[in-house]
């Protein structure tokens, strides 16, 4: 299989390369920092292919597919993680500017991408579509506002491409995974290392390979099964009772 990662220079994108080279397959590694990209491409040699892109820039997006060379060009699976949260402050405090950083990477990098790969996958009759939403999606939490929303959108966004897929072949998956730590996720969220290093204290939560192998998983069964939400959480997390301000 060829499969074409974005956000691959770190975290999730990174292990899910390791995961599908190691079980013998080829990765198109996607994200913005080129020298993350070639030092893990080198670690992944010929079975990898890096790529500098930016998911917010529709150009950036067409300028990189088209530079692809004509053996990567058949993409199996896409894999749309490239994403990120922007602070934990309340909607009525947070700059304008971290929602619209979040929409243009979680929700108009996402759909570009997809717009751009699953035309060749229907024509096909086979492909696959995995997009890593959140638990976020589902669960509200205070500081979640927009992060939360785009989330939402990408499970939604996965369905109805379930609805549209339906007898071409193509599959697609949500998967939403809750607290995972050993990613630059946090630190981007608080921009803060310390701050970012408390949230994990205590807990024993998913980790990068955890979603790796998930992915892997569900990109390994046979065409005709398809996973169409998982959502999962270290088993440390779970569900909290709803907020009630008493007088
Ligand atoms: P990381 O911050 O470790 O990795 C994010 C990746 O996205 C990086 O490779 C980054 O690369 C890339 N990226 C960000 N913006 C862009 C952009 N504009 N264009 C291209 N690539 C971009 O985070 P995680 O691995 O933890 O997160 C991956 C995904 O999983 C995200 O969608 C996140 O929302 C989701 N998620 C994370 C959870 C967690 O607890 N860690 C839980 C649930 C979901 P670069 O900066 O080089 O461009
Ligand atoms: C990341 C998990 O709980 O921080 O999507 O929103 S959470």
């Amino acid at each position: 299989m060829i499969v074409f990662i974005t956000g691959a220079s770190a975290g999730f994108g990174a292990a899910m390369a390791r995961t599908f080279v190691k079980n013998g397959h080829q990765v198109v590694l996607a994200a913005r920092r080129k020298d993350r990209l070639d030092v893990l491409a080198r670690e992944l040699g010929e079975s990898a292919l890096p790529i500098t892109m930016d998911v917010t820039d529709k150009n950036s997006i067409e300028e990189a597919l088209s530079m692809l060379p004509q053996s990567w060009r058949q993409i199996d699976v896409l894999i749309n993680n490239a994403g990120l949260a922007l602070n934990t402050k309340p909607a009525y405090e947070v700059p304008l500017e971290d929602w619209e950083t979040m929409i243009a990477t979680n929700i108009k990098g996402l759909v570009t991408m997809t717009h751009a790969l699953l035309p060749a996958m229907v024509e096909r009759g086979s492909g696959l579509v995995i997009n890593i939403g959140s638990v976020a999606g589902r669960t509200p939490y205070p500081g979640g506002n927009v992060y939360g929303a785009t989330k939402a959108f990408v499970e939604q966004f996965t369905l109805n491409l379930r609805a549209d897929l339906v007898g071409t072949g193509v599959r697609a998956t949500n998967i939403a995974p809750g607290l995972c730590g050993g990613t630059e996720f946090s630190n981007v969220r608080l921009r803060d290392d310390a701050a970012a290093a408390k949230v994990y204290e205590g807990t024993q939560p998913l980790t990068a390979e955890d979603i790796a192998e998930t992915a892997y998983w569900i990109a390994s069964l046979p065409p005709h099964v398809n996973i169409n939400h998982i959502e999962m959480m270290p088993t440390c997390q779970g569900y909290g009772p709803l907020n009630i301000k008493r007088n």
